[in-house]
């Protein structure tokens, strides 16, 4: 019988039902992951009375559901705990700031700590009594001003944080720092600023390593260190790398940002208010991000629940140093069930090869293409310089010289539903460009729904590396990976025929030139355990 929620996932984080956001406080304490979210315990909607979930977990991918960590309940945060982060200060003890929507509706920031440290859950949070800790400063309007970050710790022995603001069309990191954690004074300058966004959500400011792939707790600053400042807005998670020059107080990107926003993102889909940590237990640094519903209002009202987090990423610096790559995280691999795999298999133009015998609704597949004849691809038309509106304009139907080629997911077997992720190579002046879509345009026969195409340009050099593309696929998300991680991009998807067993995942060619699937490997992935401990205990 169809399932009566074919779009609730198997193995991306949810909550049992209502609203979820931004992923918060993200920790590795005494052997257990936090994950924190912004939820609404009252509704499928966003409102007033956001509170702090909490669920745990001892490998990122099966999680427990925990009582809230923090409710409005103060004049300081009466009407909403919104988005922050945890900090673990030395002799291993955590604490939260948040941002705490007050009586006034102002934007003011807030501290909490354990209550019993011992607790590896740290299921109990104490606010402190004399919060607010830090208030909108001179200048800022009181409703843009959120989102504390994890704080760093300098030679100087003062601690650092950043908070997300807007003013005259300019987006900032304003830069606060203390010696105790509780008394805070904002420098004089901004951490860095960008003209021409909206207000600055979630920002993160971390360093990544130069010469390795481990990640870097929060704090270093030495020679084989760049740092990322990263920041949601304009509906999209941005980042630049660049120097962080503690004694200036200044960050100082590596590129000259010549348009308004930076072209880099954390993902070119679906995907918002995302937060890094470092993961002590593993020495890598990981990423959560929100993925909000691309249904409507009446759609989550229904269905009764809104929003999930996107599967964990490692994220590093990629070795060319001018941007990050992302990595699905290893332990991943323990809901793989069973495999297909398929080796050296040619695909002609106008051709599709189905991958059977998997749970279509629920796989990860890994796919990589060669392309024999390169110096046969189209020529790039220097006036594509948006890879967002060259997927639109060339969509998955729209056949060319090589692609589109890639994978098509949730498909039914008529192809009507489909979500086409797929590959584009142009011959440039000097160099080939690859071009990399997610194409919601036929995913759902139903109308009413955002079908966006998304896209980005691939910094790959197809002469010497294969084209390759990572995605994972659970029910109503699919998140993709090309490059190897260079590049990410997640859509929602909600088909009403390709649903749970009648859903099928096909390479495809549609361009005239052949491609060859190097390798082709799919897993059906077993459903992860989350849910309220009790709930577990008992499936066991
Ligand atoms: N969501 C939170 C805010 C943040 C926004 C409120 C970003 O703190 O700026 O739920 O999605």
């Amino acid at each position: 019988a169809a399932r009566e929620q074919p779009y609730r996932t198997s193995y991306h984080f949810q909550s049992p039902r209502n609203w979820l956001n931004d992923p918060n406080g993200l920790m590795y304490y005494k052997g257990v992951y936090h994950l924190f979210y912004q939820y609404n315990p009252h509704s499928a909607l966003f409102s007033n009375g956001i509170v702090w979930a909490h669920s745990v977990s001892y490998d990122l991918v099966n999680w427990v559901h925990l009582n809230h960590a923090l409710e409005p309940s103060e004049p300081f945060d009466v009407k909403s705990c919104w988005s922050g982060s945890a900090t673990i200060l030395p002799g291993s003890r955590p604490v939260i700031l948040y941002t705490g929507i007050d009586a006034n509706y102002r934007q003011v920031q807030n501290l909490a700590i354990p209550k019993n440290e011992s607790d590896p859950f740290l299921q109990e949070w104490v606010k402190f009594s004399q919060n607010p800790i830090i208030v909108p400063p001179i200048g800022i309007e009181p409703d843009n001003f959120r989102d504390p970050t994890t704080a760093w710790w300098g030679p100087d022995g003062k601690w650092r944080i950043i908070v997300g603001s807007w003013r005259d069309n300019i987006g900032m990191a304003i830069l606060y720092q203390s010696d105790d954690f509780f008394h805070w004074s904002k420098s004089e300058h901004p951490l860095f600023t960008l003209s021409n966004t909206s207000m600055w959500e979630c920002p993160d400011f971390f360093p990544v390593s130069t010469d390795s792939t481990n990640g870097m707790d929060t704090s270093t600053l030495n020679p084989s260190t760049k740092h990322v400042m990263k920041a949601s807005f304009n509906s999209h998670d941005y980042y630049v790398l660049g120097t962080y020059n503690l004694e200036l107080e200044r960050f100082s990107p590596d590129d000259d940002l010549k348009g308004a926003s930076p072209d880099l993102r954390l993902d070119y889909g679906k995907y918002y208010a995302s937060k890094s940590f470092f993961d002590s237990a593993k020495n890598r640094r990981i990423l959560f991000g929100w993925v909000n519903e691309s249904d409507s209002t009446e759609d989550d009202i229904a269905k009764g629940w809104s929003g999930l987090q996107a599967f964990p990423r490692e994220i590093w610096l990629d070795r060319s140093g001018k941007q990050l790559i992302q990595w699905p995280v290893e332990e991943i691999k323990t809901l793989r069930d069973k495999n297909i795999g398929v080796k050296s298999l040619g695909l002609d133009g106008g051709s599709t090869y189905e991958v059977s015998n998997i749970t279509a609704s629920q796989v990860d597949v890994e796919v990589a293409f060669e392309l024999p004849k390169l110096e046969e691809a189209e020529l790039m038309d220097p006036n594509w310089v948006d890879p967002q509106i060259l997927c639109s304009e060339k969509n998955a139907s729209v056949g060319g010289m090589y692609g589109p080629f890639g994978l098509l997911a949730l498909a039914t077997k008529d192809l009507r539903e489909q979500t086409a992720i797929f590959f584009r190579v142009f011959r440039g002046h000097n160099r080939y460009i690859v071009l990399m879509c997610s194409d919601q345009s036929r995913s759902s026969l139903r109308n009413e729904i955002d079908k966006t195409i998304y896209g980005a340009f691939l910094d790959i050099d197809p002469q010497v590396e294969k084209i390759s593309l990572r995605t994972l696929i659970d029910h109503s998300i699919i998140e993709s990976f090309g490059g190897e991680g260079k590049v990410c991009i997640t859509s929602r998807v909600y088909p009403v025929l390709a649903i749970d067993e009648a859903a099928r995942v096909y390479t495809f060619n549609y361009g005239t030139l052949s491609v060859r699937i190097e390798r082709l490997d799919a897993w059906s992935m077993r459903k992860a355990r989350i849910g309220p401990g009790e709930s577990l205990v008992s499936q066991c």
